[in-house]
Parts: structure tokens; sequence; C-alpha cells
């Protein structure tokens, strides 16, 4: 499993308040920070309820690419956000996200065609987040189905089951085990799978206790990427293990070392 780093995120009041008075150094930092920690990608989020996204996500992406060569993963459903990132990457990126909608998936599917984009396709509709496993590969069915009608092939697409916090839907993470198990079988090549870890555990006690966790049964499921704190160490090393254990990676006795540093 590979990590994409949540961090660049004006959900965050540290990058809300950078975002507001245009300091680049504090995207930069956390740009730096997260690479350095192991992450593959890094997430970039303008944050709920900003005024100007385009011009924000034009920002934030320019201002991480001063810091960090990594491959970014474009977080808006402000289509003309994502776009606007798109065009100053200096690398593909991956774009984040789509649900089963047709309206959106026609504007979505030709734009990542367009880029060379991967595409992270939510298991949801216009109905919301559905319950139970076979509802949520069928919608996955549909996306990967629509994105080959635009040639992109499966294994460019990340398919999110949609985590819920579990003191809220605690029903839930037994069927998104079951989603990312049959999401494998749905083609061939099959697409990837991602989730964002953190909502897991939004308003609980012991959040790092929980996502560590989810992280570890979501991998011994076939969990290709996180979107999740790079700087938890525990976190990280929980993973590096788990590869080890799933034999992703090959063991030799400072495995985490090696993993930390790609
Ligand atoms: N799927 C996809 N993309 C996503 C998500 C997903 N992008 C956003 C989110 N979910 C993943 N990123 C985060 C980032 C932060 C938190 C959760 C998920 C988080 N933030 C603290 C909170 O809400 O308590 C804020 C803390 C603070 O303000 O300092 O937990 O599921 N495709």
């Amino acid at each position: 499993m590979i990590i994409i780093g949540e961090r660049i995120n004006g959900m965050f009041r540290d990058i809300a308040k950078a975002i507001r008075e245009e300091n680049g150094a504090v995207i930069q930092d956390w740009a730096r920070k997260q690479e350095e920690r192991g992450a593959r990608y890094l997430d970039i989020n303008v944050g709920p309820g900003s005024t100007e996204p385009v011009r924000v996500m034009k920002w934030l992406v320019e201002e991480t690419q001063k810091a960090s060569d990594l491959p970014l993963c474009l977080d808006s459903t402000n289509y003309d956000a994502i776009e606007a990132g798109l065009k100053v990457c200096k690398q593909p990126a991956m774009i984040n996200s789509v649900p089963a909608e047709a309206a959106k998936m026609e504007r979505v599917f030709p734009m990542a065609a367009e880029y060379g984009a991967e595409v992270i396709c939510l298991a949801m509709s216009e109905e919301g987040i559905p319950k139970d496993a076979d509802s949520r590969v069928a919608l996955a069915m549909e996306l990967v189905a629509t994105a080959d009608a635009y040639n992109l092939s499966p294994d460019t697409l990340y398919i999110d089951p949609l985590v819920l916090p579990c003191n809220v839907a605690q029903d839930h993470g037994p069927e998104v085990m079951e989603t990312l198990r049959q999401i494998k079988l749905i083609s061939d090549p099959p697409p990837k799978t991602v989730v964002g870890l953190s909502n897991v555990s939004q308003g609980t006690k012991n959040r790092e206790l929980i996502n560590r966790v989810f992280a570890v049964m979501a991998m011994g499921n076939g969990l290709d990427a996180a979107i999740a704190d790079a700087c938890d160490e525990e976190l990280m090393a929980a993973v590096a293990t788990a590869r080890i254990l799933l034999n992703i990676d090959i063991y030799c006795d400072s495995y985490v070392d090696v993993f930390m540093k790609g």
C-alpha cells in the first residue's frame, strides 16, 4: 500500500491560515515533510467553503511543487479547480474524485484522458453511499465500464469504497473490507483501491490507534493506497510491517528504514 499524504488540506487550520495569508512556506514545509516520511503522492485540497477554489488550487499546486517532485492528488468537487491544477502539474496527477453520476463522469473522464491523469472513483451515486458491499461493487463496475468508454484502463483507476467514521457507521466496516476484496474481481487488469484513512476515526477517542488498525486490516483485504497521515510514524511502521507479512517487500533487518527512504 502506498501513502497519499493528507496534510495539504484547507480543512487543517494552519493550511487555511497559510491560504488566507498566501504564505507559501507553510505549504512547502508540509510537502517536504510528508515526502521525507514516505508519502508517494500528496493530496491537495483547498478546504471546505473556499470562495476561490480555482485560484487557490493552482496556487497550492505551484507552492507544493517548489518543494517536492511527488505526483499530486487533486482533491476537489469543483472540476474547474481540478483542471486549473492539472494545467500546472509537472507530472501526471491523480484526480480526486468522481462518483457514479453520469454528468460528473462525462466531465471527469475526458479530462483524465486529456491530461493522462489517474482517477479516484467513489462508490456512491446521487442516492448517496450504499451500506452493503454488493451495491458498492455495482457502482464500481459502472465506473470502470464508463471509464473504458473513454479508453481509460482499469489500472489507472482507484476505487474508493468510502470510509465513514466508525462511531456513527460501525456496520460499514466489514462491508468496506468485503468491497475491497470483490473489486479485484471486476476486471483484468483490476482497478486499484484507495481509502481516506483518517475518516474512520473522525470524532473518536484514540484516533491514531483506530487509523493504524484499520489500515492493516484493509491491507489484508488488498488495499493499494490510502490518503493518510504520513507523519504518524507508528502508522508508517505498521504499514511497512504489513507489506513484509503480505510478501509485498522483501524482508531485511532494516526494513522499516528501507520503507521510509523508499
Ligand atoms: N476519499 C477521498 N478523498 C478524501 C477522503 C476520502 N479526501 C479528504 C478526506 N477524505 C481525506 N483527508 C482527511 C484529512 C483530514 C482528516 C480526515 C481526512 C481529519 N481532519 C481533522 C478532523 O476532521 O478532525 C482536522 C483536524 C484539524 O483541524 O487540525 O481527520 O475518504 N477519495
